[in-house]
């Protein structure tokens, strides 16, 4: 059978343990936040290689090299943070799935907020404090382009300059950014002080999803680290938590390692779905018309790869106007969410619905884009 280091743009350094998969990405990593932490509390041996050149020549060969990527030792390869969770899920009977069905649909939200709702200020604060960080993040890139310290530079000034603003990172916004994120912070905060996990004493989904800007940038990063250790000290050591193999409870005096029971959902999580809402409400409304506009005008063919950035969207938070490019992405997590509560039946449904309506949720249940977001050979793509 042909393995990965027959592949001509497979690695040339095999992994200490032959089981392993190979995990191409870097610890600053947004969206790697997720997987990591997944394949660590799962107990799946993994070692990480460099990003670059793999990345770069994946892209060439299959559209897109985006991390996190991982390659298992025959060969297979998964990209995407989402598709890798999701495969080791199937794999093992879905451990990070919460019993409850209102628990499952509030597991399901919070992967889509971590992946989506929290970019702003994860952008906000790796690009907007230079004086005090520049050369932390300098090192970093550098890492990432395989040592190419002037080439890290240019990848900075484009990222800062170009990128962040696509996530509404614009000086008009930093205030707004910063009280949102101050106020999450408080709120998780306190919901940590009663359990270690956001349902109970066992990672949900969610719990994954909130890695992305809660590891590589709002808990690495020198100012946002900081931000965390002196306002959010129970939000700092979940960060800790869900990068150690060990449920890593002790602070919490007999708390069994499990979900909590009969579908209970703490108040605490409502109160942190409520501030959610405050930005993420208007920016999906917001952002469901500008991708369904830009649908419209450019009507991409079936099986088309779905880009990361179409159309742009504005909406309005506490009197800030906030500018976007909207992601398709958010759409895709959003549906997840969606089916899991029309799968439900009854009372379930009915509690389910009354839960995301006390969280000011209700608006984003129905927004569907014209056209749906499959995965074909490890790349988003429209469908009919
Ligand atoms: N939806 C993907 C997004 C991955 C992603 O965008 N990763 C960023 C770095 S954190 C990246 O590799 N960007 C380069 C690119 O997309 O080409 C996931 O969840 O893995």
């Amino acid at each position: 059978m042909p393995s990965w280091f027959d592949d001509p743009i497979g690695p040339a350094m095999k992994p200490d343990n032959p089981e392993a998969v190979l995990l191409y990405s870097v610890a600053q990593s947004l969206y790697t936040g997720r997987a990591r932490s997944y394949m660590i509390k799962q107990g799946i041996p993994y070692e990480e290689r460099a990003p670059q050149p793999y990345l770069y020549q994946l892209g060439k060969k299959i559209g897109r090299g985006s991390m996190p990527t991982i390659v298992f030792p025959d060969g297979r390869i998964i990209r995407d943070g989402v598709a890798i969770v999701d495969f080791f899920e199937e794999r093992s009977g879905h451990p990070a799935k919460p019993p409850g069905p209102s628990q499952h649909v509030v597991s399901l939200l919070f992967d889509v907020l971590g992946a989506e709702g929290l970019n702003r200020p994860a952008m906000h604060y790796r690009w907007n404090f230079d004086e005090e960080q520049y050369d932390f993040i300098l090192y970093h890139f550098t890492s990432q382009m395989n040592g190419d310290e002037e080439l890290a530079k240019k990848v900075i000034a484009h990222v800062s300059t170009d990128v962040a603003p696509r996530w509404g990172v614009r000086p008009s916004t930093h205030a707004i950014t910063e009280k949102l994120y101050e106020g999450f912070v408080e709120k998780f905060n306190a919901h940590l002080t009663l359990y270690p996990y956001l349902l109970g004493g066992k990672p949900c989904l969610g719990d994954f999803g909130l890695m992305c800007p809660l590891y590589g940038h709002l808990g690495r990063d020198p100012v946002p680290h900081r931000l965390l250790q002196m306002r959010g000290p129970w939000v700092h050591r979940w960060v800790e938590r869900m990068n150690r193999p060990e449920p890593d409870t002790g602070e919490y005096i007999n708390l069994p390692h499990s979900f909590l029971q009969d579908d209970e959902v703490p108040e605490t999580i409502i109160e942190l779905l409520t501030h959610f809402a405050l930005d993420f409400v208007p920016e999906t409304i917001a952002s469901h018309s500008g991708i369904n506009r830009w649908l419209e005008e450019n009507k991409p063919a079936i099986g088309a790869q779905c880009e990361r950035y179409v159309g742009e969207a504005k909406f309005d938070v506490e009197g800030t106007a906030i500018h976007v490019c909207p992601q398709p992405f958010r759409f895709y997590l959003l549906e997840r969410v969606q089916s899991a509560i029309q799968a439900l039946k009854g009372s379930d449904q009915a509690y389910a619905l009354a839960l995301l309506d006390t969280c000011n949720m209700t608006a984003v249940l129905d927004l569907k884009l014209d056209r749906k977001i499959g995965r074909a050979n490890n790349l988003e793509v429209w469908l009919d």
